[in-house]
């Protein structure tokens, strides 16, 4: 028996078309043919879905600037009313703090510099649908909480855009809002401390490790390629950055089963003084991804699933990264199969 999951429609309304890596348009990986191959995954294998609800913006802005949380609900409109010779909203400037020696910078007067303030990359790209599916990922995080929140075991967000790049005021990595940041909020919110935030999405959860460092009810760790070896989120995701409340887990690219199941098994003993879980639930550390060069097969998925139920926990799962569109459906339902108990 898989747990239920949580799906809105209006996920599938960001459509981005591409990325701007190297100053280059390539296509987007994205896509909301992800989401979509999920649900069919689970519903083919008996699990039931719950439709989100709206929640207002508490548990949003308990991770988020106001001002980041503005600026995506209006850029998209702001963007296309300047005929701007670009069909997405993308940065060209970058509000770094050193350049104003720390000082808050001006608010720019052109629609085209306000980008800088919020964006750290070009690959995230902003057009119509993008604030609506972005809202509805939170939406869907935090109605798995109120499915948990009320004695369900573990629920699961089908959601997308994913969110655990973004800080609290800073979005990039193709996500916008920090599903699994707010989702933690909120579950902090209705059962009380600590939450346990497990990342096992192939990139290093900087958001979410940037937005609760200092914070000792959440604590955070993730599974990820080695962001020294060559891969985003680049600047961080060391070992160097652990602390009481933070573990990060870097692994060398090709790392298979065995040692990604090691990494995951530290991760969960991190976890395990928690009341309850969150576990960010990227499968582009699968082999095959065309995001990550980590080679977990779904069996794999299956025993990570096996290894965070084992703690017992209540547990959301937030849907974050995974690419390989014939592969994401199984391996989230694999790894559901295994948290279930
Ligand atoms: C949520 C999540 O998994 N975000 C990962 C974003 C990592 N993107 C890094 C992309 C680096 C360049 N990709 C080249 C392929 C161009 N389509
Ligand atoms: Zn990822």
């Amino acid at each position: 028996m898989l747990p239920p999951f949580v799906w809105s429609d209006d996920c599938l309304r960001h459509e981005p078309d591409a990325e701007i890596w190297v100053g280059v348009r390539t296509p987007a990986t994205e896509v909301p043919a992800r989401a979509v191959a999920i649900r069919e995954a689970l519903v083919a294998a008996g699990a039931r879905e719950v439709a989100a609800t709206t929640h207002d913006d508490s548990a949003l802005l308990a991770v988020h600037d106001p001002a980041l949380v503005e600026f995506l609900r209006t850029a998209w409109d702001d963007w296309s009313a300047a005929a701007l010779p670009s069909d997405r909203v993308v940065p060209y400037v970058f509000a770094r703090s050193e350049l104003t020696s720390g000082r808050a910078p001006a608010a720019p007067t052109a629609v085209w510099a306000r980008p800088g303030l919020f964006a750290y990359d070009t690959m995230t790209l902003i057009g119509p649908g993008t604030w609506e599916a972005a809202r509805a990922a939170v939406d869907v995080a935090l109605t798995a909480v109120d499915l948990v929140s009320a004695g369900e075991p573990v629920a699961y967000a089908c959601c997308r855009p994913p969110g655990h790049h973004v800080t609290r005021s800073l979005y990039g990595g193709s996500c916008y809002l920090n599903n699994t940041a707010a989702a933690a909020a909120a579950l902090l919110a209705s059962l009380g401390g600590p939450v346990a935030v497990v990342d096992i999405d192939a990139h290093h959860g900087n958001g979410t490790q940037e937005l609760f460092l200092h914070h000792r009810d959440v604590l955070t760790a993730s599974v990820h390629v080695d962001p020294g070896a060559g891969w985003f989120p680049h600047f961080l995701g060391f070992a160097a950055e652990n602390e009481a409340a933070n573990l990060n887990l870097p692994l060398a690219p090709g790392t298979a089963e065995d040692g990604w199941l090691a990494a995951v098994r530290e991760a969960a003993t991190f976890a395990a003084p928690a009341r309850a879980l969150v576990v960010a639930l990227g499968v582009d550390a699968a082999a095959g991804d065309p995001e990550s060069p980590l080679e977990v097969t779904a069996s794999g998925y299956r025993e990570a699933g096996r290894i965070l139920g084992e703690l017992g926990l209540p547990t959301v799962v937030v849907q974050e990264g995974g690419y390989d569109l014939d592969a994401v459906g199984p391996l989230v339902a694999e790894t559901l199969t295994g948290l279930t108990r």
